[in-house]
């Protein structure tokens, strides 16, 4: 539900003798402050690595990257450098990160190194720079002590890239081979054994007890991508966009089909005019799927959103899509996000 100021001073009257002081003085209702979500059941780890951050009064921004250092040293999930590789049989990694200030940083098309969210950080605090890619990114890693990796694919990875290597043709796929699934359409990303898809992108978003916003989002990118491929997930304004004043929101799926309609910076602005985080997520996946209703049916994408005032929400093109919320007594639930085919 939306408060207005008049119908919030009726409410906080009534609940005056319960009302914190300092929530009183912030003109916000009692809300989800702090809070952390981030998309997927997956979130579990990530939210649990940011939380112990938001509880003690920490910077939205270090739980987010802390909530990226978890998931991306989590060899048996699904970003990182545990994720399946491209084409050629090499991960690559792109990851973004922004704060309460619309600091922003970004890396891309990064090779054998362990934490791109925490590079992304780095090039964000120490350069004039938003966004750098492939040798150039892993030159500025290595520069600023970040270590090497072997290179070597997770064991899951290995297997699930000489089954794609069994039938694959090497050149993008144009049409979709899960008509109607829950997965992400045409990278075919691996199967699951219960048939669901890899989700291989976390997106976090904190609301910190100082009420400021931070976000990040890191991922391995869609599986057996092309070489050289880059989805949203590291682009500012597609699969990241903080706005301090409003909210802020993080995608994952089809990363072309958001990075079209500037996803997530869209998502802030539908919440800028007035729309509640899920509302704002309808309204971006319905521009998504109102490009071409049909092909919509051939892929997923799902948009996770928090306001200001600390209040979730997510909507996708498919169902299948979920979020997992931190807040209150620090336990996260996982919440099946709805969605615009059923
Ligand atoms: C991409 N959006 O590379 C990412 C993939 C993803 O869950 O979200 N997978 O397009």
């Amino acid at each position: 539900m939306r408060t207005n100021r008049r119908s919030f001073l009726r409410l906080s009257a009534i609940a005056l003798p319960f009302t914190r002081v300092n929530q009183l003085f912030a003109g916000t209702p009692a809300a989800n402050k702090p809070v952390v979500i981030s998309t997927w059941d997956s979130g579990q780890i990530a939210n649990a690595a940011a939380w112990p951050v938001l509880e003690k009064g920490g910077r939205a921004l270090d739980a987010v990257e802390q909530a990226a250092i978890a998931i991306e040293n989590d060899i048996n999930c699904c970003v990182g450098l545990g994720g399946n590789p491209d084409r050629d049989g090499h991960v690559t990694l792109d990851a973004c990160i922004m704060d309460e200030k619309s600091n922003c940083g970004a890396v891309a098309f990064l090779e054998r190194i362990k934490h791109p969210v925490s590079v992304a950080r780095k090039l964000m605090e120490t350069t004039p720079h938003v966004f750098l890619v492939g040798a150039g990114a892993q030159q500025f890693a290595l520069a600023n002590g970040f270590k090497l990796e072997s290179g070597k694919l997770s064991p899951d990875a290995e297997k699930e890239y000489k089954k794609w290597l069994q039938k694959a043709e090497y050149k993008p796929v144009i049409n979709i081979e899960h008509k109607q699934s829950k997965g992400h359409g045409p990278f075919a990303p691996a199967r699951l054994d219960n048939g669901d898809f890899n989700h291989d992108t976390m997106g976090t978003l904190a609301l910190d007890a100082q009420g400021n916003l931070s976000g990040m989002c890191t991922t391995s990118g869609m599986g057996f991508k092309m070489r050289g491929r880059v989805g949203d997930s590291p682009i500012i304004g597609a699969g990241l966009f903080v706005d301090n004043e409003i909210g802020a929101a993080t995608s994952s799926g089809q990363g072309e089909e958001v990075i079209r309609v500037a996803g997530t910076h869209l998502v802030v602005e539908f919440m800028r005019n007035g729309a509640s985080p899920e509302e704002a997520c309808k309204k971006a996946v319905e521009r998504i799927v109102n490009r071409d209703p049909e092909r919509a049916k051939t892929f997923q994408v799902g948009f996770l959103a928090v306001n200001k005032q600390g209040e979730v929400g997510a909507y996708s093109v498919q169902p299948g899509f979920a979020y997992t919320i931190t807040t209150g007594d620090g336990k996260g639930k996982v919440v099946p996000s709805k969605s615009h085919f059923s």
